[in-house]
């Protein structure tokens, strides 16, 4: 069946043809393709496109698609078992992984994604605190859970959805939400709502409003507003965890958060999720402590050993050095290219994650975000699709590149992006 057949079926069946809502291509107004296959750094369509790919699964795929390290141990864990409800040795093994890694990570929970690492990180730190206020910044996205929804980016701002159906006002009335890098804003909130503020949730570095990097000073500033007011930083690193350098953000800035929410990369394209910190945090959750918090499917072993086969590869490489030149290459190569076709741009990157904005304006809140002109992405991405190279299907999001994008890959990418651009 083609991408237009497989679609039309999937539209009668699932909300909108998909089960995430960006998937539907509706901020870049085109048909959605339909991937059947995946290796390195390209995928195939059910048209037998090729493309090169740096949506990368969301940004799971570091090691590119089907890693032969990857795929070896899933096959192994799999015909050990599929679940068992229990404790199993990959559990352990990843775990010793991620405080190995994570500077700030001494005990970590397993979960199932993102969002349930940061709601379950959202109620330890209200059960620790006692307190009932979240604050969170402008265009950073959490996960769907309730208390995160506002204000958020990736496929909420991508649609410009702007309140928060289906999540009572009650519950919204928690969550304070500041524009990203702002002392003051931040300041502000902490003078009028002081010792009720549970904890701060910050993406270390924002890439669900496309890639905003932190000021210079603004984590240690969180870092240090938190500690004086006795609340908890969550570093949601499930996009910069393992990603930025085998520490992630807090490594590269020298930031010890309270909390580190995990998931992508740490299970290596299966669905996982984890937060972790210090022992006298995570002594709370529940059999050790009073805060619950559980799951069927967590820990699951065939989802544990792609992550164990991930993290090890990225130990033993060290490819951060090389994913940053690689990044840097497209990103200088892509400024030129618009620069000499007369469009306004910014290209945001930190490590080996990047957007391309199409503004005058420097990009660092979700404010300046937003000035891109949206229907020129929309365009860039058609262009981009026509030729052979895959982006996230909106502006709010993170380009990623990978282990599998070698220098050659990035020539080819660079000579179709120009190819797109010509066309604009
Ligand atoms: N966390 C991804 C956005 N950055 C999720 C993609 C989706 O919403 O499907």
């Amino acid at each position: 069946m083609s991408n237009r057949e497989i679609y039309k079926e999937a539209l009668k069946l699932l909300p909108g043809g998909v089960n995430s809502p960006v998937r539907a291509f509706k901020a870049v107004d085109c048909q959605p393709i339909v991937l059947v296959k995946g290796k390195g750094c390209r995928v195939w369509d059910a048209d037998g496109n090729e493309y090169i790919d740096f949506l990368a699964s969301w940004g799971p795929l570091i090691l590119g698609h089907s890693s032969p390290v990857v795929i070896e141990a899933v096959k192994k864990a799999v015909e050990r078992g599929l679940s068992f409800g229990l404790t199993n040795p990959y559990e352990v093994q990843l775990a010793s992984l991620v405080v190995d890694m994570i500077p700030s990570v001494e005990v970590v929970r397993f979960v199932n994604s993102g969002t349930e690492a940061t709601m379950s990180a959202i109620r330890l730190a209200r059960g620790i605190t006692r307190r009932k206020y979240v604050l969170k910044f402008e265009g950073c996205y959490h996960g769907h859970y309730d208390s995160l929804l506002v204000s958020a980016g990736s496929g909420v701002a991508t649609f410009g959805i702007p309140g928060t159906p289906g999540i009572p006002e009650e519950i919204a009335n928690l969550t304070i939400v500041v524009p990203f890098n702002s002392e003051e804003a931040v300041r502000s909130a902490f003078e009028k709502y002081g010792n009720d503020i549970a904890c701060v949730i910050v993406e270390p570095v924002a890439g669900n409003m496309g890639v905003v990097p932190p000021k210079e000073g603004f984590l240690s500033f969180l870092r240090d507003i938190t500690k004086n007011h006795g609340s908890l930083l969550i570093f949601d690193e499930v996009i910069t965890g393992f990603r930025l350098s085998e520490g992630g953000a807090q490594e590269l800035f020298g930031i010890d958060p309270d909390i580190t929410c995990l998931g992508k990369i740490l299970g290596g394209g299966m669905p996982v999720g984890a937060y972790g910190g210090r022992r006298e945090i995570m002594s709370q959750i529940a059999p050790e402590g009073p805060v619950y918090q559980a799951g069927t499917l967590s820990g699951n072993p065939v989802a544990m050993a792609a992550g164990v086969a991930t993290l090890q590869q990225l130990k033993d490489q060290n490819p951060y050095r090389e994913l940053e030149t690689n990044t840097k290459t497209l990103s200088e190569s892509i400024a030129t290219l618009l620069s000499d076709k007369g469009i306004a741009h910014r290209i945001n990157y930190v490590g080996s994650m990047m957007t391309v904005f199409f503004t005058e304006k420097k990009v660092e809140d979700f404010e300046s975000a937003k000035s891109s002109d949206t229907k020129l992405f929309a365009k860039f991405f058609k262009a981009l699709l026509k030729e052979g190279v895959l982006i996230p299907p909106s502006q709010f999001e993170a380009w990623f590149v990978s282990t599998a994008h070698k220098k050659e890959d990035i020539s080819q990418a660079l000579e179709r992006i120009e190819k797109a651009i010509r066309d604009l």
